[in-house]
């Protein structure tokens, strides 16, 4: 395992028995209850026509700061109008700046699905996401066995939250599973932190037909987009490209066009 993706599963330990002396998952369970049912995030995909899923990430361990005064207020309707299919909130906060009020406040801003990109490796995680507003949940194959994944597949599942299955290496496929409903190629190799969409490329074909499809990290050009999309790609994550702006709104529709 990189030693960053360590680093960081080291501090998400710590934090998860933080939140978890706060907040116990009863409480979670309750407001789960109350909580509104949120569009899915693989139908939105399937019937859009950009298959944009534009990132909310204040900072990154590879870039340091993006946009450290960002607020989800200002970034999140435009993001919506512009023609995102999807947002994904970052809710890390040692390494990318967030934290799980952004998620709240963007799920009381718009109607487009939520992703809460996180490093997800306990339950109680899935249940906060559920609480929170998101609509699915991401797994990384770098960060967690086969039954875990699948353990935490499952549960994600049954709290209803749809789950993207991220993938760096040809040697993560055997982490995709029955509760799985998307599958990411993400681009950035966690050891050198190079993005290269090539990876997208040359695994498309590997992944079973009944999955749907995305690419992350490093698309910075609408070609691109198009060429992804020709293989078969539905869903393209765009972070740093327009939170690098100072209108990440803006951006995203100049990118579309
Ligand atoms: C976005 P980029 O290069 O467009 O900013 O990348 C997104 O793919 C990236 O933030 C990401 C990520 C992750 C962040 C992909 N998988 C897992 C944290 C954890």
């Amino acid at each position: 395992m990189s030693t960053i993706l360590n680093k960081i599963i080291n501090c998400k330990r710590i934090e998860i028995e933080n939140s978890k002396s706060q907040i116990s998952i009863n409480d979670l369970e309750y407001k789960i209850r109350n909580i509104k049912k949120r569009q899915s995030f693989k139908e939105s995909l399937l019937k859009s026509s950009t298959g944009i899923i534009a990132e909310f990430k204040r900072r990154s361990p590879s870039k340091g700061w993006i946009f450290k005064e960002a607020k989800i207020e200002e970034i999140i309707p435009y993001y919506s109008i512009s023609g995102a299919s999807a947002i994904s909130i970052l809710t890390d906060t040692d390494f990318f700046g967030g934290n799980l009020q952004d998620l709240v406040k963007a799920e009381s801003i718009t109607q487009t699905p939520l992703l809460r990109k996180d490093f997800i490796m306990d339950e109680y995680q899935l249940y906060e996401a559920k609480a929170y507003g998101a609509s699915a949940i991401l797994l990384i194959a770098s960060a967690l066995t086969i039954e875990k994944t699948k353990e935490l597949a499952k549960k994600a599942k049954n709290l209803e939250l749809e789950v993207l299955l991220e993938l760096h290496y040809e040697n993560e496929l055997d982490h995709i599973n029955e509760w799985v409903d998307i599958v990411g190629i993400n681009n950035r190799n966690l050891k050198t932190f190079i993005t290269d969409v090539q990876i997208s490329f040359d695994l498309i074909n590997k992944i079973p037909s009944e999955f749907l499809k995305i690419s992350e990290s490093g698309i910075s050009s609408s070609q691109t987009v198009k060429d992804l999309m020709q293989v078969g790609y539905k869903g393209f994550l765009v972070g740093e490209n327009f939170m690098k702006t100072k209108d990440p709104g803006k951006s995203l529709r100049e990118f579309i066009e």
